[in-house]
């Protein structure tokens, strides 16, 4: 860690942490508590989309989700976003303006399939859909595609029961493929001939979407594979 990241994580910590030891330790306690209630909801999500996938396999539409990702975001980004955004470094703040502290990833072999899983997580009575963002009908400018939904579930603990949101981003293969090579741009601000890169990008996003089209036209043209 550099001199200016140690001094930044500190600054954090001193915004974050009450000056008291005692407060401070108990802040940090229900850190850890928050933290784990986000994971609990990764948790309930990709069991849901489990027991979809394996429905769907054994009703013989062939498994729509290829793999499913999902990550509790890291401390030090959780700080660092708020940071960003001007936001205070609290707890409260936490769950008021991040959205994405748990997130989990769904890999998809056809566009169809994303809209089918989309619409079977949301119908569920105790999933709520508190947002979209349909980057596959409304691509980012750079070319990204995905679709994004933003859901609350409610998880139950000892004594209650907790609302916590979770964002989910569904995509194909070859969109995630895209957005894994894609991502790799943000870190590196001071990298050379970035712009024709931005723009080689643009055009294997075009291409891709493109493929995911025709591969859905092949699909429909194939009888499906005879149960047994
Ligand atoms: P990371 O490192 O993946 O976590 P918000 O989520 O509300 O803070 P925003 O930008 O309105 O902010 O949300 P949006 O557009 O739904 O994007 C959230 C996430 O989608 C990003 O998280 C990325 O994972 C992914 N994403 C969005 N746009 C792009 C893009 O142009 N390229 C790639 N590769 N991924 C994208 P983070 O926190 O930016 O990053």
């Amino acid at each position: 860690m550099n001199k200016k990241n140690e001094e930044v994580i500190r600054e954090m910590l001193q915004n974050f942490l009450p000056q008291d030891p005692d407060e401070g330790r108990q802040t940090l306690e229900e850190l850890d508590v928050l933290l784990m209630r986000y994971e609990a909801a990764i948790r309930e999500v990709r069991t849901k989309l489990d027991i979809l996938n394996d429905e769907l396999s054994l009703l013989g539409h062939q498994n729509p989700i290829v793999n499913i990702m999902s990550r509790r975001k890291a401390t030090v980004s959780i700080f660092d976003k708020l940071r960003r955004q001007g936001n205070e470094l609290s707890l409260e703040s936490i769950q008021e303006n991040l959205n994405d502290v748990a997130g989990v990833r769904v890999i998809c072999s056809f566009i169809d399939d994303i809209y089918k899983v989309a619409q079977m997580l949301v119908q569920q009575d105790d999933v709520t859909l508190l947002s979209v963002k349909d980057y596959i009908k409304n691509p980012k400018p750079n070319g990204y595609r995905s679709y994004h939904m933003l859901i609350e579930v409610p998880i139950f603990f000892s004594n209650e029961k907790r609302p916590m949101r979770v964002e989910v981003q569904i995509r194909t293969v070859a969109m995630d493929f895209w957005a894994s090579l894609e991502h790799r741009m943000k870190y590196k601000r001071d990298i050379e001939n970035a712009d024709e890169i931005m723009a080689d990008l643009k055009v294997c996003a075009d291409t891709i979407a493109a493929t995911d089209m025709k591969m859905m036209e092949i699909r429909d043209k194939i009888p499906p594979t005879p149960e047994y």
